[in-house]
């Protein structure tokens, strides 16, 4: 049988698209120059999977391109924009590049989308708003032509759209909508568009259409389950009925699909993907599964590890036995999740590259698997020796079991994981830093600037001097300094012009990473990050942000915030190794931050912030595995932060608004000072925090930095109000949602001193 995937990279091997979209937003190029650079790698990208071993006349290769989001452009095809921004569309409710563009970044009062996690993963969708005001209709046929594209080139691939029932699932009720409304409540309306879509489709040629439904794994939907589960049903029924339309393969990426997958298994539908590297195989047969062809995720798009293909054949055989109507080769998720290609790593060490498989290798994979489904294990004999020499090699090889380490984790005791009592830290902390009520800061990062990313590449190329770099770096944190101290703020940063990014950089400090050159992966609209490997035992070989830090503090009389990033985030954006229980990873990490906060704390610097922003995005999707996760994940952040003086303060910082979700976990953390996204939410979720009557400080953001706009003075005052109201003033700290790194300087400025002027007419009313 054919193998397929669910994805594949979407921003290029080079970050085309990236370029392109920048280029065209920065007013440099047209609309139809960045369709060529899509319509040109999508070409490419056929061309490479065919090559790999994909089938070009069966529909083994998915057509699922996006210029920014694949939730918008669900939205998109559905017309489904919000109010502020029907004057973007035609009179089919379509969006040309910079309609799309602008609903997915905002103008001038208009606030985009808001962004947030695409369920356990660095990458982020725009939240669609539904309300029962909320008109659909066919609106964008660009699936459609993306499909004729392919076929006109000779390639019947297979159209890719967000599910009817997870794009419901994952949006949110708009405004004015009724306490009682939920989005799930307009699904009829949303199938009978999708039904069009399908029709269109087939018209076109299409045989087969994948609805990704990862909402079905996830208990953190905000549908209750039989509410999700009846809307399976009714979604499906209407689409099944379709008179003439492809086969219909719902994928089911990220986790288990439990109890969802009899329901599904009951539907008409011809297909289900089911991801069998989070979740497992029915154990039992399933009725109605035998009618349906299962395409078993056994390649995992999530991670970077090489497969024990000999492992996964097993697993695959299993299989066989639910009878279904035929079982396919497949990857648990899409793969837009890991990077193209290991051949672009020319300057990894060949034994640990030895044991990955990004993109095009998975690809390889899955196709060596179809083929020893087929044709037996003899067929692929040689690739499951290879295969099973690199998990042996891994197993073996120095650094990825270090005994030093190992017995320092096993040597901890519950006081290393715990601080003083609270009262008395919030007394010898006020007593130390004497700040004033609605103390403001900023997260941690100031714009980087072209000229410090020159200096990076150029120090990066040989061309500057260690010396030379660091005097450069040193200039601009003299410039941000002066900069936070004319607009006011009392708790200052150094801006971090030295790092990369805020885990790549602590990766290339402690021994246990690797980091790659051009092993970019999406993490949102046209930004990328290219997530460190940790494949052995972490350690840190030497001070890392200290004389920065101290370097920073002698510039200034206000307090100087030491920066760093925590153990869950610093896993949650890295490929983490799969051999060992994360916690034993999360704690490893924790003592190698723990060491440097230590000394930190002896060098005089005050406040430690240390960021957790992806907290909440490794929770697991199953609420009974949550209560293990919190454990280890807390308990990781205690050991890194528990070795400091009362009057030392830990700060630390979350991204996005789901705080209801963690509020026990935040609380766990127990540090001094937490600062949250806020701005787009507009504060909502500060009612919950004084409702759980949380009792150390909090920085809800009032400055949305993922939009290039400014807030104005009043706007400011306005949030600032709401808090004052909904929290005690001494709780509350003012600053910016999250780091300004990818903001200019044009922006930031304005709006450090909107947010300035806004603090001191609030602070005067109090
Ligand atoms: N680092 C990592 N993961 C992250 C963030 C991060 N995930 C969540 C959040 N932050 C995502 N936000 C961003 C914000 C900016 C960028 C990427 C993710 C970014 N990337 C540069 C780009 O695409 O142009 C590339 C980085 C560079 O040039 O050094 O700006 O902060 N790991
Ligand atoms: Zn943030």
């Amino acid at each position: 049988p054919a193998g397929s995937v669910l994805g594949y990279p979407r921003i290029g091997p080079r970050r085309e698209l990236k370029k392109a979209l920048e280029a065209f937003w920065a007013g440099r190029s047209t609309a139809d120059e960045v369709e060529a650079v899509a319509a040109d790698l999508r070409r490419r990208t056929r061309t490479r999977l065919a090559e790999l071993g994909l089938r070009t006349d069966v529909p083994a290769i998915p057509s699922a391109f996006s210029f920014y989001d694949h939730v918008l452009d669900a939205s998109a095809v559905l017309g489904a924009v919000p109010a502020r921004f029907a004057d973007l569309q035609d009179e089919r409710g379509g969006l040309d590049l910079a309609g799309y563009s602008t609903v997915a970044r905002g103008r001038g009062d208009d606030l985009p989308l808001e962004m947030t996690k695409w369920f356990d993963t660095n990458y982020h969708y725009l939240v669609p708003e539904i309300g029962p005001e909320t008109t659909f209709r066919y609106a964008s046929d660009r699936p459609v032509r993306e499909f004729a594209e392919a076929l006109a080139d000779g390639v019947l691939t297979r159209p890719v759209l967000v599910g009817p029932v997870t794009f419901l699932a994952l949006a949110k009720a708009t405004e004015g909508a009724p306490d009682d409304f939920s989005p799930i409540d307009r699904l009829a309306d949303v199938a009978a568009v999708y039904a069009e879509v399908l029709a269109d489709l087939a018209e076109a040629g299409a045989t087969w259409v994948q609805l990704d439904e990862p909402a079905l794994v996830s208990d953190s939907i905000e549908v209750p389950a039989e509410r999700l589960y009846a809307a399976v049903v009714e979604a499906y029924k209407t689409l099944t009925a379709v008179p003439n339309r492809p086969a219909i393969l719902v994928a089911a990426p990220y986790g288990d699909l439990g109890a969802a997958l009899p329901v599904l298994a009951a539907t008409d539908v011809e297909a289900i993907a089911i991801d069998l590297v989070k979740g497992s195989a029915p154990t039992e047969l399933v009725p109605g599964l035998e009618t349906k062809t299962l395409v078993g995720g056994v390649i995992d798009g999530h991670n970077i590890w090489r497969a024990d293909l000999d492992a996964k054949l097993a697993i695959l055989e299993q299989l066989e036995f639910l009878g279904a109507g035929g079982l396919r080769v497949g990857t648990s998720t899409s793969l837009f999740h890991v990077p193209h290609d290991t051949a672009d790593e020319p300057q990894l060490d060949e034994t640990l590259k030895s044991w990955l498989a990004f993109a095009d290798q998975k690809v390889a994979e899955v196709v060596t698997l179809a083929e020893g489904l087929t044709e037996g294990r003899e067929a692929i004999h040689e690739q499951l020796l290879a295969a099973s020499d690199a998990v042996s090699s891994r197993r073996t090889a120095p650094g990825v079991v270090r005994p030093e380490v190992r017995e320092r984790t096993a040597a901890l005791t519950a006081d290393a994981f715990n601080r003083g009592d609270w009262d008395t830290r919030k007394e010898s902390q006020a007593a130390r830093l004497d700040l004033p009520p609605l103390p403001t800061t900023t997260i941690g990062s100031f714009p980087q600037t072209p000229e410090i990313r020159k200096a990076r590449a150029a120090f990066g190329k040989g061309e500057l001097t260690a010396e030379q770099y660091e005097d450069e770096m040193k200039a601009e944190i003299r410039r941000v300094v002066e900069l936070q101290e004319q607009i006011g703020l009392d708790v200052l940063v150094h801006g971090e012009p030295e790092r990369n990014d805020m885990v790549q950089y602590f990766a290339e400090n402690l021994d246990g990473f690797a980091v790659t050159q051009n092993g970019w992966v999406q993490s949102y609209g046209s930004r990328c990050t290219r997530p460190s490997i940790l494949w052995g035992d972490v350690s840190r070989p030497a001070p890392i942000t200290v004389a920065w830090a101290q370097y920073a503090q002698s510039l200034t009389e206000k307090p100087m915030k030491g920066m760093l990033t925590g153990p869950v985030t610093i896993l949650a954006w890295s490929f983490v190794r799969d051999d060992q229980p994360l916690g034993e990873t999360a704690n490893q990490v924790g003592l190698a931050l723990r060491d440097e906060i230590n000394d930190l704390e002896a060098a005089g610097i005050a406040i430690i912030q240390v960021d957790e922003p992806a907290l909440r995005e490794l929770l697991p999707l199953r609420a009974e595995d949550h209560e293990a996760y919190l454990q280890w994940s807390v308990n990781s952040f205690r050991l890194a932060t528990a070795g400091v003086r009362d009057d030392t303060q830990i700060h630390t910082h979350l991204c996005y608004s789901e705080f209801g979700q963690i509020m026990g976990a935040i609380d766990g953390l127990d540090a001094d000072v937490t600062s949250i996204e806020a701005a787009r939410s507009k504060m909502e979720i500060l009612g919950d925090i004084a409702a759980e009557g949380y009792p150390r400080g909090i920085g809800p953001g009032v400055y949305d930095i993922h939009s290039p706009r400014v807030p104005s003075e009043s706007e400011v005052t306005e949030l600032l109000t709401e808090a004052v109201k909904a929290l005690p003033v001494d709780q509350l700290w003012v600053n910016p949602d999250c780091g300004l790194k990818t903001r200019r300087y044009e922006e930031v400025s304005p709006s450090l001193e909107h947010i300035l002027a806004a603090t001191r007419t609030v602070r005067a009313t109090l």
